[in-house]
């Protein structure tokens, strides 16, 4: 073997054990973390023949400092119910990565809501952050807050609750929150006023997807699902590929799913069948959106209720079913591990030619093994659900230089980092020597820049 081969080789070696031995950590000191502990296997996994190529990474000991958060904040949040019940629920903020900019990334109202669940969606978010080439740093944050059966003054005072200890770790330079699961442009308008009445001044950057009338920006809230809409529509003409015609299924019907499915129409796919937590909808001409809408964004109705408008549809309690209907591409849009092992194999077995994760991490390890194995297009969460915070960075950037760009210019700017994170991630899958493989190119081009920042600022 010539010296630079074994070099190589020896390289490649040292960077699996190193990989397996920080892994072995991680979940050592994180027992009980299966989520987050997913989210890095998935990461590493990638990172190998970086590691490899550039050794300097593992003797700065860059993983070991990437899977521990700068700093994590956990905090009670006592509110009184209608009944003047005195109720106590965990909050959670996890800053992740400030190599880039300021920590960034939204906050989740749900019952699952866990220590693993925030630091899963935190260390993601951070290479997520890092793809759409904007300056921001990574973070997470929540609580195991249920707001199904609430009334409006109780999440109103639930909010503002959770607001009064969040107010002290955040602000416009240091950590900038928005939505996600159970928070929208209600909770992040609660929230905006409780920090503005506790900090005494209007910093309208501390916290995006705001109202339009008060410092948010136009196309936020349709952000995530155009932005997921555009990266498939890219990849698809890059693998010389039509959307024309194919039959879509979207999980979930909150603000991922709704806006997904309205692009993906627009660019020509037919949208059968969508969900929520109770179960799924089929109707095989095409899901008609107007009424998921005023249901989901108006009524906060339940997704059965959509049969009584479309007696010609059919409901089907269960959220996992959707997957066994027969589709070109699967959108799981409502949260994470939702295909496993077994939905991957009947998608793949109905001919699905593409799945895009516009919920966070919502494909097993397994699942993902199963896509790539048959060479069905696959769009990682980081890569294709990348527009909601990159136009969330947008929303930053208009609150500094206190102007409103218009819809269409936001627009515009959202394709075109899109696009920008399907080339991107692309060449980096190519360089790596697996192309075609977007988990492997998403995870390393993310990885780079914020390993490379974490070097450049010192041992911190
Ligand atoms: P919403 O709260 O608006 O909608 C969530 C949807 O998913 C609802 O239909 C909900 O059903 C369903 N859902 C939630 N949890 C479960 C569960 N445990 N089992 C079954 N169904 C469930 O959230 P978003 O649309 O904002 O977020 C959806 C996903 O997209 C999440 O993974 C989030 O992290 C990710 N994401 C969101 C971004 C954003 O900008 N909002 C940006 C990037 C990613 P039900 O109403 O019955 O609870
Ligand atoms: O997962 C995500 O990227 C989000 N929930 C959006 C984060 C943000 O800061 O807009």
């Amino acid at each position: 073997m010539k010296t630079v081969e074994k070099m190589e080789f020896s390289y490649l070696q040292q960077a699996k054990d190193y990989v397996d031995e920080v892994y072995e950590m991680v979940k050592k000191r994180n027992p009980d973390q299966v989520e987050f502990q997913q989210a890095v296997k998935e990461v590493f996994d990638s990172l190998i023949p970086v590691l490899a190529k550039h050794p300097n990474y593992m003797q700065q000991a860059i993983l070991e400092r990437m899977v521990e958060p700068e700093r994590t904040i956990t905090f009670r949040v006592p509110w009184v119910d209608d009944k003047g019940k005195v109720r106590v629920n965990r909050g959670y903020r996890v800053q992740f990565s400030s190599a880039l900019g300021p920590y960034k990334g939204g906050i989740r109202f749900h019952p699952t809501v866990n220590e693993s669940i925030i630091k899963f969606l935190g260390f993601e978010q951070t290479f997520k952050n890092s793809l759409t080439g904007q300056p921001i740093g990574g973070a997470k944050g929540g609580a195991d807050f249920d707001p199904k059966g609430k009334s409006e003054m109780e999440i109103m005072r639930f909010t503002q609750s959770f607001m009064t200890e969040l107010s002290k770790h955040i602000g416009p330079d240091l950590d900038v929150p928005a939505g996600d699961i159970g928070v929208g442009a209600k909770e992040i308008g609660y929230m905006f006023g409780q920090y503005k009445k506790l900090r005494g001044a209007y910093e309208a950057g501390v916290l995006t997807g705001k109202g339009i009338g008060y410092g948010g920006s136009l196309a936020r809230k349709e952000a995530t699902g155009y932005g997921t809409a555009y990266f498939m529509d890219a990849m698809f003409k890059d693998n010389g590929l039509s959307l024309d015609g194919c039959k879509v299924i979207v999980s979930g019907s909150g603000n991922v799913s709704i806006y997904a499915m309205e692009k993906m129409v627009e660019l020509g796919a037919n949208v059968i069948a969508c969900s929520d937590s109770d179960g799924y909808i089929y109707d095989e001409n095409g899901i008609y959106l107007e009424t998921v809408k005023r249901l989901k964004e108006e009524e906060q109705g339940r997704i059965r209720e959509y049969i009584k408008e479309h007696p010609h549809a059919m409901f089907k309690e269960g959220c996992s079913g959707i997957w066994e209907i027969p589709c070109d591409i699967a959108l799981p849009c409502a949260t994470q591990n939702e295909i496993d092992d077994s939905a991957a194999r009947l998608l793949v077995a109905n001919g699905v030619k593409a799945v895009g994760e516009g919920a966070n991490m919502p494909t097993t390890l397994e699942a993902i093994e199963i896509f790539l194995e048959n060479n069905i297009l696959f769009a990682p969460a980081k890569a294709v659900n990348a527009g909601g915070v990159a136009v969330s960075a947008l929303e930053m950037a208009q609150n500094s230089a206190r102007l409103a760009w218009s819809f269409e210019e936001v627009d515009s700017k959202l394709y075109e980092i899109m696009n920008n994170i399907y080339t991107t991630s692309t060449k980096a899958a190519e360089d790596y020597g697996q192309p075609g493989n977007l988990v492997l190119g998403a995870n390393i081009a993310g990885f780079i820049k914020v390993a490379d920042a974490m070097i450049a600022q010192g041992i911190i």
